[in-house]
């Protein structure tokens, strides 16, 4: 074999894994992907589309060199040089400044294509400029992240690993057999040691098949399911009162709605639960090591935070907080680096004003409110709002008042396909990276496997390139730190204190192989705040309190929209090593909801709510309960066009803005003559 090596990449998705991996190149070219057997979590295996991996590099739509539309949306594409490019941008961004008196009239939308450590590079460019507008909030996870903080001050950091030595395990709105298919190995040995395994999901979905035992909830009520079961171990004498009165605040009142207003009869026929169902939901948290593991499409709800607060009730006053196995399973991002890419100094005229922060869930609407200036620069980067987003009518609105639009990419997404310049984005194989993940523990760094693909570069690498353009015109226009490399800014990230929880003296070691981060040693004192000052400062209502989700009377249907195997959102469609038949030009239906309305198998439908109408083919799916429809995301007719103003009821704390109830939809459906 000629000149054939070996180097160490992490999978940068937004995924709950991360994976190891170990990239075969032979004369530059990446001929092979595998799993590292070095990792602990993942374990010398990949999903699917992490083996689809080499036919995304060279897939033949990546774009190459950067281009420019006019135009816009003409599809009208002229190649340019680098130079010319990125010189125009600067000219702009140096005009809107000067008009406008600072940044604010740019900004920059950015989320989940690559959430590596260095990608944060496109807010750090940003900063550079001083005040400037910028896309805030967490899509994924805020509303529950927030309930677990104002339950417990902080988010519990757990090891997913440890999951294999649960007694039990409660899969509560999570489907890892699609979203994190290397958690099933812990689970599989907890299974393996006696556990039962129960899955709760509206949705009969492959982890519900895994399940010994699957509830079947309609959607937005595990908040009522989560009291009920409670109730059933407090009249049963299950629950350790005397330690309970010492270390939650607020039982008595929490008490005293489970006796006096919570109903089984009720509870079950709110969430439709049978009571069967609830006592042996029940029977699991007897056992001191339950785990549950709470998965962001719960939350996904206008009663999202609140649902998760009170499961968390039902976990630690069950006694489970989190001994070998147990507890809950949420988020573990462990926050240890510093990202300095988001800090570095300013001059101090750069710091006399804010940044203008505007919700990534609502982006275009609440920009389109923006005077003084308005914007009229933006940037987009790892992102593809136009089918990810909610209101995306409002986001044809604002392209009228942009004055550059500039994507970075692989891929003629949806949104690059309405921007002036798109510039090429390397893929992760072609620049370093530093990787933590949101799940299990290990952190990597990504290594330059290939040369980049014609001449995409890494964010980072158009970070530098775009400030030095910006101070080449106007020295000390932006103060990002530009000369510095990627192995400088991965460096930097290595304080003292991340060396120690790695057990390592050289963050070089990370090189050779992904490390394990070692617990933080400090005890928590399991105080439970069942009444939060916080929340009720937050105008939250008190946690004694089931709220519905929204009904909408005129559309009867709920729509679901989870995640797909072969998909990262609207990521990999093109990619034929992942063609499951899985498409976003259907809609599923329980065969009872479609003989109401008419409708058989491969009809063509109209999907319609206020927010607008998408068109799909029915597929009769007789494992969805009545009233929730199913829908792919991503495509050229998304199915969010259907969203609007949705959001959860917490997230500021997290995100600095709400989640979004991207599930909180209700739609109807009928035939399209
Ligand atoms: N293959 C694949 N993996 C992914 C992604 C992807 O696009 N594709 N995306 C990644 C990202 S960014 C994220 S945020 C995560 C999300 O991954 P998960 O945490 O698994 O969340 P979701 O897929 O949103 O929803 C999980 C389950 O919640 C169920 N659910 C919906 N409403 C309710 C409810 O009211 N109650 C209950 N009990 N369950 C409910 C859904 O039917 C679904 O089966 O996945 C990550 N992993
Ligand atoms: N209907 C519905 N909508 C949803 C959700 C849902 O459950 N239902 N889930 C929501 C959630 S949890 C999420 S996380 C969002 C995801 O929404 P987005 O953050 O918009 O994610 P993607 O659709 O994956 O698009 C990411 C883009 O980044 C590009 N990319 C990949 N790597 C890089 C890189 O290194 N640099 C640059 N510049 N670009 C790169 C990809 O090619 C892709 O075009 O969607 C949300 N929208
Ligand atoms: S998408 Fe997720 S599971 Fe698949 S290779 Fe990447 S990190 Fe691993
Ligand atoms: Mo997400």
């Amino acid at each position: 074999m000629r000149n054939h090596k070996i180097v160490h990449n992490v999978c940068p998705r937004n995924c709950y894994e991360t994976c190891s991996i170990l990239s075969h190149v032979e004369n530059d070219k990446l001929v092979k992907v595998e799993g590292n057997i070095l990792h602990g979590y993942t374990r010398g295996r990949l999903c699917a589309k992490g083996y689809a991996l080499t036919e995304y590099v060279y897939h033949p739509e990546r774009l190459k060199y950067p281009i420019k539309q006019f135009p816009r949306g003409s599809g009208n594409w002229q190649r340019i040089s680098w130079e010319e490019a990125l010189g125009f941008i600067a000219e702009k961004i140096i005009e809107l400044h000067d008009r406008y008196g600072s940044s604010l009239a740019c900004g920059y939308n950015k989320y989940s294509g690559n959430i590596g450590v260095l990608h944060q590079a496109t807010e750090g460019m940003f900063r550079g400029l001083g005040p400037h507008t910028i896309a805030q909030g967490d899509v994924c996870l805020a509303a529950g992240n927030d309930a677990l903080i104002y339950n417990r001050e902080k988010v519990p950091f757990k090891d997913p690993e440890d999951m294999a030595k649960a007694k039990g395990i409660v899969l509560w709105g999570v489907n890892p057999a699609r979203t994190a298919t290397h958690q099933w190995f812990f689970i599989n040995k907890a299974r393996d040691q006696g556990a039962k395994l129960l899955v709760i999901d509206p949705l009969y979905t492959p982890t519900a098949a895994q399940g010994d035992i699957f509830l079947q909830i309609k959607p937005g009520t595990d908040g009522m399911l989560a009291m009920a079961t409670l109730k059933i171990l407090l009249e049963k004498g299950k629950l350790d009162e005397g330690y309970i009165k010492e270390h939650f605040i607020g039982w008595e009142t929490f008490k005293s709605y489970l006796l006096e207003e919570v109903e089984l009869s009720e509870a079950s026929k709110i969430t439709g639960v049978p009571l069967e169902g609830i006592k042996e939901l029940a029977a699991l948290y007897e056992s001191k090591n339950c785990a549950t593991w709470v998965g962001f499409g719960l939350q996904r709800y206008s009663n999202g935070g609140q649902t998760v607060r009170v499961i968390d009730a039902l976990v630690t006053l069950t006694g489970n907080y989190g001994e070998i196995g147990g507890g809950i399973y949420y988020n573990n991002s462990s926050g240890i680096f510093p990202i300095n890419l988001k800090k570095f100094p300013r001059p101090p005229e750069q710091e006399k004003t804010k940044e203008r922060i505007v919700d990534i869930n609502h982006f275009a609407s609440e920009v389109l409110a923006l005077k003084d200036p308005p914007l009229k620069l933006l940037w987009i980067a790892g992102r593809n709002p136009l089918t990810q987003d909610q209101d995306i009518d409002k986001w044809h609105q604002l392209f009228r008042q942009l004055e550059l639009i500039v994507t970075v990419d692989m891929f003629m997404n949806e949104i690059a396909a309405q921007s002036d310049f798109v510039l090429p984005a390397a893929t992760f194989f072609e620049d370093y990276d530093l990787n933590y993940s949101y799940w299990h523990h290990w952190i990597g760094i990504n290594q330059p496997a290939i040369p980049p693909y014609y001449e995409a570069k890494s964010d980072l690498e158009i970070a530098r390139l775009l400030t030095k353009e910006l101070n080449k015109r106007r020295p000390g226009f932006s103060s990002f730190p530009a000369e510095r490399t990627a192995l400088d800014w991965i460096e930097g990230e290595f304080t003292p204190e991340v060396l120690a929880r790695l057990g390592i003296k050289n963050w070089r070691e990370l090189l050779q192989s992904p490390r394990k981060l070692i617990p933080p040693s400090e005890k928590s004192d399991h105080q439970i705040h069942l009444f939060s000052q916080k929340a009720k400062e937050g105008q939250l209502p008190a946690l004694a309190r089931f709220t519905p989700p929204l009904s909408n009377p005129s559309y009867p249907l709920r729509l679901l929209t989870p995640q797909s195997l072969s998909r990262i959102h609207s990521q990999y469609s093109n990619l034929s090593w992942l063609d499951f038949g899985e498409t976003s030009e259907e809609v599923e239906m329980n065969p009872q909801d479609a003989q109401a309305r008419n409708l058989e198998e491969k009809d063509t439908v109209l999907i319609f709510n206020e927010g607008g109408t998408c068109e799909r083919k029915v597929r009769l799916n007789k494992y969805l309960p009545e009233g929730v429809v199913l829908a792919s995301q991503g495509g050229q007719d998304p199915i969010n066009k259907l969203f609007t103003g949705l959001k959860a009821d917490m997230g500021i704390l997290t995100g600095g803005m709400p989640g979004g109830a991207y599930y909180d939809v209700w739609v109807e459906v009928k035939k399209n003559d």
